[in-house]
């Protein structure tokens, strides 16, 4: 009892010393100390490293005593060259493959379709290389290393022979190169060697000035498939594969360096900087980089000379004001134990537990997301990828890939709402090239001369064809191939950046032509089903699960719920968009149009959300995807305000697929449930995704979900989209905007009793604080970056201070903030519905003006 008291007082006093006041925005807020990823020995496994990155070099840092290794990669660096992979069959064999739906032979179907219809597998990301700096030291006492949340700079420290070393590592996005310092608290002391390798051909020469250059070439081929008989392929007397370069220059205070064959020795020095840049010879996505490439020496010594004109101290600076403006937008505090944070952090997640949780450990994780999307996704960087930047291996589990029925699109959930807009830029510009490959992929294999395509999987070279092979590859199927609907869920993304930023000339600019480009295909992809007469998809997957009729399995249908989802989406983001933009009057009726003949969702005899065309849904299925739950997250169409019954029926599909699976999966679970406004449930779900996994005992892929000691997520194996799921999941249970209004705290679990965020962003341009104390709503602030009507949800009786609140309910309203249209729906008769009862909570409105705060407490 006394030790509970005391322990309630020690969070307490945490929480009050960390909140600071005032602010809807979290810019000025100084460091958290702990804020920090920190562990008391060196990574052995991959997956204990610490990444940094500034989106175009990554690194993973092991901070070993005797020997640092980190594993390098560039954002760019992929296996292969530009090529269309279009299958011309299409043309002949897409009428049959929808005339064998239509007639209920599916098998017959997916049969055409993989015969006929499929195309090649996407490129692979690839490792650059590793630096190792081999240390004359055996053994070493007070062994500490950290990332630094605050700063984006991770530390190693150790005490060897008496004396204490210290290294400090950071890549700078301003100045586009790595740095290493290296001191020690004795003077002369410092000897090491540093080496440069790579997993894929290279050469390493020193230049005779204190420079160490290592050139490399990609493969232009790697197989997808283990039993290919060519696996990596180098194909030189042509010189198709992409060439790199890294450039290393240690500058040592005192003693010397020495290039002893193609090292570098430093000995005797007081202290050392080295610097890292690299490049490739990438040239865009539709140029050969072995023939048509850009020459890497010329991008990674102009960035080398630059760099080394200024000093460390300059470098650092800038890196870190950089970082800092990204950063440090959004601060979340949920009070931190403190013997809990005396523990290193793989510890801390061994620790872990939902009836006595970590709450910092929670906190750091969330921040963790930010951290990493800022590391890997910056303006004139490709788009974090299925590792975001960090990949070892040169055949990494699905090529480390864009897979883009959930994949990549939950890499960019959190960007908005954690105010990081400008990170979400490289998918904006991926889809540009993905609209330029996908309207000839539509034409070549579809005959449909309007608009663009993208199916399941892409990759540097923005490939837009379908996937799973030409030969009939016995482990491609269909039930993943048959899916074109990637580049209409993406394109969501561009219309979600609009309404979170009110950038009318981004709507008009970039977003609208790709999106309607989107639309122009499904409009032609779409076909009229003869039985029932509504709009259709024909093939239609609903990704990766397959169909269980009379126990039989089956891999397309027609009109599945995630294809009728993201089109419906997609038709009312684009007549939204004209209509704010006022043009193509014209189109937009013709999509209205369109819209109103769509095939509606179904409420299955289960009280189940239809997955499927019929009523095929198996209550007993847990498979990990769930897209039929597209319109309740990340869409707007289902919702408990809207559409109460469909609500309920997503949330007994919720019940039956039930909480365990993969990485992404229960990321994804944690929104959906965040949506039901069940914040218990959520939180349930997120606490698995604090179940350590061992990275040496390799679990089985589809085993269930967790974080590896270095906070990455577990697919397993690693893949990035579950911490970016798993923070924006956590930020919807603080904030929700999808419905034409802002809500406070809509899914506050109990075990988040007191606390508070601010600087995260809601649709209309609001920038947000919240504080809460015993599950209650104490003070909010909203900054109003875009003027307008501010239509307010709390779960208390709130009242807006310091502005009058006069405007009528319903008037007024911020058309960036329309809630969505409601769909329609059928329901078998007699179906039992669960329960979604929950607090709807008090709405008032307000008029805003643009640049003011405002501040809300309850009444
Ligand atoms: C899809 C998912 C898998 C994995 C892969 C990268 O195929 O079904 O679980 O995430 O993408």
């Amino acid at each position: 009892m006394e030790l509970t008291k005391v322990q309630s007082i020690k969070n307490y006093l945490i929480i009050l010393c960390l909140v600071n006041v005032g602010i809807a925005s979290a810019q000025t807020q100084s460091n958290d100390p702990y804020l920090k990823l920190w562990y008391d020995k060196p990574a052995t496994a991959w997956e204990e490293a610490l990444p940094l990155g500034n989106a175009t070099t990554g690194a993973m840092i092991f901070g070993g005593v005797s020997q640092e290794h980190y594993q390098l990669n560039d954002h760019n660096l992929w296996s292969g060259y530009p090529q269309s992979g279009n299958n011309p069959q299409g043309l002949e064999y897409l009428p049959q493959v929808r005339k064998a739906v239509f007639d209920n032979d599916f098998d017959k179907a997916a049969d055409l379709w993989k015969k006929h219809l499929q195309g090649p597998y996407t490129a692979r990301y690839l490792p650059l290389g590793d630096l190792y700096l081999n240390f004359n030291v055996a053994d070493s006492t007070h062994y500490y290393r950290d990332l630094n949340l605050n700063d984006a700079v991770s530390t190693v420290k150790y005490e060897a022979n008496g004396v204490h070393y210290t290294r400090e590592t950071f890549i700078s996005y301003p100045d586009k190169v790595m740095m290493i310092r290296i001191t020690a608290d004795k003077k002369g002391v410092i000897d090491f060697t540093a080496s440069l390798q790579s997993k894929l051909r290279f050469s390493v020469a020193n230049d005779g000035n204190g420079k160490l250059i290592l050139k490399g070439k990609a493969p232009s081929y790697v197989a997808n498939r283990d039993y290919e008989p060519r696996q990596v392929i180098y194909d030189e007397p042509k010189g198709e594969g992409m060439n790199f370069q890294i450039n290393l220059k240690i500058k040592s205070d005192g003693g010397h360096v020495e290039a002893v064959n193609n090292t570098l020795q430093v000995s005797g020095a007081n202290g050392v900087i080295i610097y890292l840049t690299e490049a490739t010879s990438f040239n865009g996505f539709n140029k050969s980089p072995g023939l048509q490439g850009k020459d890497p020496a010329i991008e990674a010594n102009a960035g080398l000379l630059t760099a080394s004109q200024k000093t460390y101290e300059q470098l650092k600076q800038r890196h870190v004001a950089d970082y800092q403006q990204l950063f440090k937008r959004v601060s979340f505090n949920l009070g931190a134990d403190v013997d809990m944070v005396k523990q290193p952090t793989d510890q801390r997640l061994r620790n872990f537990s939902v009836t006595n949780p970590d709450k910092q450990l929670q906190t750091l994780y969330y921040q963790f997301g930010r951290y990493l999307l800022i590391a890997s996704s910056r303006p004139g960087s490709a788009p974090a990828n299925l590792q975001g930047i960090w990949n070892n291996q040169v055949s990494p589990p699905w090529g480390s890939n864009y897979t883009t029925n959930i994949n990549t699109e939950m890499n960019y959930w959190l960007a908005e709402n954690t105010n990081l807009s400008e990170c979400h830029k490289p998918l904006f510009n991926f889809l540009k090239e993905l609209a330029i490959n996908g309207a000839i992929t539509a034409k070549e294999s579809y005959n449909i001369q309007e608009g663009w395509v993208e199916h399941h999987n892409s990759d540097i070279w923005a490939k837009t064809s379908t996937v799973g092979g030409y030969d009939h590859d016995p482990k491609s199927s269909v039930k993943w191939s048959a899916w074109p609907m990637g580049g209409a869920w993406m394109s969501l993304h561009l219309y979600d950046h609009y309404l979170f930023t009110g950038d009318k000339a981004f709507l008009s600019k970039t977003a609208y032509p790709i999106m309607k480009g989107a639309v122009q295909f499904m409009l032609h992809w779409l076909v009229t089903d003869p039985k029932t007469g509504y709009l259709v998809t024909n093939p239609s997957t609903s990704p990766e699960n397959t169909i269980k009729i009379n126990g039989k399995e089956y891999l397309v249908s027609m009109a599945s719920t995630m294809d009728m989802s993201i089109i419906r989406e997609l038709f009312q983001s684009c007549i939204s968009s004209a209509l704010i933009l006022d043009v193509d009057k014209v189109f937009a009726a013709r999509v209205k149009a369109a819209y109103d003949k769509l095939y509606p969702f179904h409420i299955g005899k289960h009280g189940q959300l239809q997955e499927w065309f019929q009523d095929w849904d198996d209550p007993a299925d847990t498979h990990r995807h769930i897209s039929h739950l597209f319109s309740l997250f990340p869409g707007r169409q289902i919702s408990v305000f809207n559409t109460p019954e469909l609500a309920a029926a997503a949330k007994q599909s919720m019940i039956y697929r039930g909480d365990v699976s993969t990485g992404w999966s229960m990321a994804w679970k944690v929104n959906w449930w965040s949506r039901m406004h069940d914040g218990n449930h959520a939180y349930k779900i997120l606490g698995a995704a604090f179940n350590y996994m061992d990275p040496v005992q390799k679990k089985e892929q589809m085993s269930g979900g967790g974080t590896y000691p270095n906070l990455f997520d577990a697919h397993p194996p690693f893949q990035i989209d579950g911490n970016f799921g798993g923070t924006a999941g956590m930020t919807e249970m603080l904030l929700q905007s999808q419905n034409g209004e802002v809500e406070l705290l809509p899914a506050l679990p109990d075990a988040w009793a007191n606390g508070s965020i601010r600087g995260i962003k809601a649709r209309g341009n609001f920038e947000i604080a919240i504080d809460w104390k015993k599950g209650k709503l104490t003070k909010a602030l909203i900054k109003s970056n875009q003027g307008g009507n501010c239509r307010l949800r709390t779960p208390i009786p709130v009242k807006v201070v310091e502005v009058n609140n006069k405007a009528a309910v319903g008037d007024n309203r911020n058309i960036l903030n329309t809630p969505p249209k409601i769909p329609i729906y059928k329901k078998a008769d007699d179906v039992k519905l669960v329960d979604i009862s929950f607090n709807k909570g008090y709405e008032i409105d307000f008029t805003t003006q643009k640049g003011k705060t405002y501040t809300i407490i309850p009444q």
